[in-house]
């Protein structure tokens, strides 16, 4: 071969490994795929076209089985940097390096519904973290609610099918207002505390950076020394605990169904970094047995007024995936990864959850080799004698793939514990006799459930009201309707008889005590014996989200209401304040094109008032302008903007001169005598700006009687 022919050679070899010309699978550079290689341009398909076949039945597999629970969600990449040694309670070595930078990806995600459904289902939000740690992947599968339905894994797989579409109609889509999803919680009053997050609006979130996440169970920290302490995970967001209100919620899934995909992925490319810290819950294990509840049982929290929470350290969100099906699909999570330094505790339901996820998981990717795949490889190259499988992606070398071994020089080796090696907490059960069923504070279904609802704000406690009485509303069947009732009379009387009066069935005069009371046929009598025990709390200031710091305006997104002739100065003050303040202004025109401001200036719209919509903002605000504002004044769309975001409780700002506009909202006929502290109406820019950070004026519901 001639010399330039092999450099011409080369540089085509070149091309191909770059990856900027295509190749079939087996590396073949190819041509042509968009035609079928035919017998005559008019004639039929040739079964020699191995380019075509290659494609299509790549393509008729691309499908792999979505996550039984949780399959609507989304991932992203961050780090986790531990601020507190922990050495005294764990040797996890990322819990006890200060300043470390430990890798995490990060899943959020809704449980009922299908992997296309909408992100604002009333619903509880997952959240799990897998930490890429120096001793191996720690996965923290967490929920933004830090209790559970049920307290034995055996009664997940019920749970679920009664709370996905029915069998018979696969209705309703991502909702839990059905009948057999309320069906199996009236007969499951252990669910009743957890019912009472799931209708709070913990089950809306404004965004998944605006929630908490729980590791739910109790889990176990050991030290260098084998001393056993018990702790509970919490992640708290730097940016506040926010929700939407269920109006607003309903409407978003129309919207924008992809609303809180979109809302964490755009924070993450605009560089405003989701952060979280880390918090834990700690008990000596001397004191396991101190508490009114039992710590194994996951329908239980641990107030925070009898431990605190300590914050350990700080999770950030900065990088988006590149490929949403071989990053977010293929992320394979398992509570039964921990690392040396952490263990489980006994809980029944994490017990069970060991199990499933890996199980899952080699059913979902189709290889016991799922850890293989990129996303689930942990930091260090693995050398253990697992062999073969589906999807073997690594060569492994020589003769012995068994231990012990001479002709490998013994390796690999196990790992002394001066090695860093995982060593299990000893516990002593030698006494245990086998049974099913649950320990004496287990029984207790509802202090719980009590204390939560006690807990919450006023608004708050309408807001599961409402909840109930919609999802219960939505049942057929009168005698789960009337079963709800006799539950909720263990939790609170008002509460249940508002809930009776709006859903058609007898007002309850009594509490329903189950003892004696005959079981409803079908039920499991063991569900139906409660034990309640008066807890000596009765009220908890965290479990309030109206008692949640509001921290600013950050990255909120406000939209500034433009069109021709607005004012420059007032529009550039609006602008920057609400910059400077961390916000977004998104400019809301009637049409995309230019805006040309009263000074000659063009200005390009983000928004429309037609391709846009108010429950896709935080708050709303009218820039003033003779001309802008009288066109905005004849703009439908606009009046809607506003007189919604005032129904959603949200700040709504109008700048003096722009009265002309506020006379067409329906505001201005019903509330001038009810302007609160979000109806900001003399264009004081700092005054908006602060109504905006109270995150909304929930009272407005109670004054004005709108229907958020
Ligand atoms: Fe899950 N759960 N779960 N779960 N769960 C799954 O695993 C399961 C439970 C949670 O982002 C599945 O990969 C059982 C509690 C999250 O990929 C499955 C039990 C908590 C995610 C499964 C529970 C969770 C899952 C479905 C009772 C909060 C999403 C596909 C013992 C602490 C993970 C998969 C992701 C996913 C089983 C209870 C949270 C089927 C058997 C409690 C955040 O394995």
């Amino acid at each position: 071969m001639k010399e330039n022919e092999k450099t011409k050679k080369l540089e085509e070899y070149t091309l191909y490994s770059e990856g900027k010309v295509t190749l079939s699978n087996t590396g073949v550079p190819v041509n042509d795929e968009h035609h079928t290689l035919k017998a005559g341009k008019r004639g039929p398909s040739l079964l020699e076209d191995f380019l075509m076949k290659e494609k299509m039945a790549h393509f008729d597999r691309e499908r792999i089985p979505e996550r039984v629970v949780h399959a609507r969600g989304t991932a992203v990449h961050g780090v986790f940097k531990l601020s507190k040694d922990m050495s005294q309670y764990t040797r996890a070595k990322v819990l006890t390096q200060v300043g470390a930078e430990t890798p995490v990806f990060v899943r959020f995600s809704t449980v009922a519904g299908f992997r296309g459904s909408a992100d604002l289902a009333r619903d509880v939000r997952g959240f799990s973290v897998k930490f890429y740690t120096e001793e191996g992947n720690w996965d923290l599968v967490g929920n933004n609610i830090p209790v559970f339905f049920v307290q034995d894994a055996n009664k997940f797989p019920d749970l679920v099918h009664a709370v996905k579409p029915e069998q018979d109609n696969e209705m309703p889509q991502a909702a839990s207002a059905h009948d057999t999803f309320w069906d199996f919680i009236s007969l499951m009053p252990e669910a009743s505390h957890m019912i009472m997050w799931t209708m709070s609006d913990r089950a809306i979130p404004r965004s998944y950076r605006m929630m908490e996440g729980f590791g739910v169970h109790t889990f176990k920290l050991v030290n260098e020394e084998g001393k056993v302490t018990f702790v509970k995970f919490h992640w708290k967001p730097k940016l506040g605990v926010h929700s939407v209100a269920w109006d607003e919620a309903t409407k978003v899934n129309g919207k924008d169904s992809d609303f809180h995909r979109r809302d964490l992925l755009n924070s993450i490319l605009e560089g405003n970094y989701p952060e979280w810290d880390l918090g834990v819950q700690l008990v000596p294990q001397e004191d396991e047995h101190k508490f009114d509840f039992d710590l194994l049982d996951p329908t239980k929290l641990i107030p925070e007024e009898l431990i605190p929470v300590e914050i350990i350290g700080t999770m950030t969100l900065n990088r988006v995936p590149n490929n949403f099906f071989a990053e977010v699909e293929q992320v394979a999570y398992c509570p039964s990864n921990i690392v040396p330094g952490i263990d489980f505790s006994n809980d029944p339901l994490l017990q069970g959850r060991i199990l499933s996820y890996t199980d899952t998981q080699v059913h979902r990717l189709g290889t016991a080799n799922f850890n293989n795949l990129p996303i689930n490889q942990p930091l260090h190259t693995v050398h253990n004698n697992r062999r073969d499988g589906f999807f073997q992606t690594q060569i492994p070398t020589g003769k012995a793939n068994y231990s012990p071994n001479t002709l490998g020089d013994g390796c690999p080796y196990l790992a002394k514990l001066s090695e860093g090696g995982f060593v299990t907490a000893p516990e002593s059960i030698d006494q245990a006799v086998k049974v099913r069923g649950k320990s004496e504070k287990f029984f207790d279904f509802f202090s719980q459930a009590i204390l939560f609802y006690n807990s919450q704000s006023e608004y708050e406690q309408q807001h599961i009201k409402d909840a109930l009485s919609f999802e219960l509303s939505k049942v057929n069947t009168t005698s789960i309707k009337e079963r709800m009732v006799k539950n909720l009379t263990n939790i609170d009387m008002d509460l249940a008889q508002y809930v009776a009066e709006k859903i058609g069935v007898d007002k309850p005069t009594e509490i329903y005590t189950f003892e004696n009371k005959a079981v409803p046929a079908g039920a499991d009598p063991a569900d139906f014996q409660a034990k309640p025990v008066k807890m000596s709390l009765t009220k908890s200031k965290a479990l309030s989200m109206a008692n949640q710091p509001k921290k600013g305006i950050k990255t909120r997104e406000i939209g500034v209401f433009i069109a021709d002739g607005v004012d420059d100065a007032s529009l550039e003050n609006l602008v920057s304040k609400i910059k400077s303040e961390g916000g977004k202004a998104i400019l809301v025109a009637p049409k995309l094109s230019d805006v040309k401001t009263k000074g000659g200036k063009m200005v390009t719209p983000d928004k429309t008032v037609f391709n846009h919509s108010s429950v896709l903002l935080d708050a709303v605000a009218i820039v003033k302008g003779d001309e802008s504002v009288k066109t905005l004044a004849n703009t439908p769309e606009a009046i809607h903007f506003f007189d919604e975001a005032y129904t959603h409780c949200k700040a709504v700002g109008f700048d003096l001169g722009t009265e002309a506009f506020f006379e067409e909202t329906h505001l201005s006929k019903k509330i001038k005598s009810f302007i609160d502290e979000g109806v900001v109406l003399d264009g004081d820019a700092d005054k908006f700006i602060s109504a905006v950070a109270g995150h909304r004026v929930w009272d407005r519901e109670q004054a004005r009687k709108v229907p958020s």
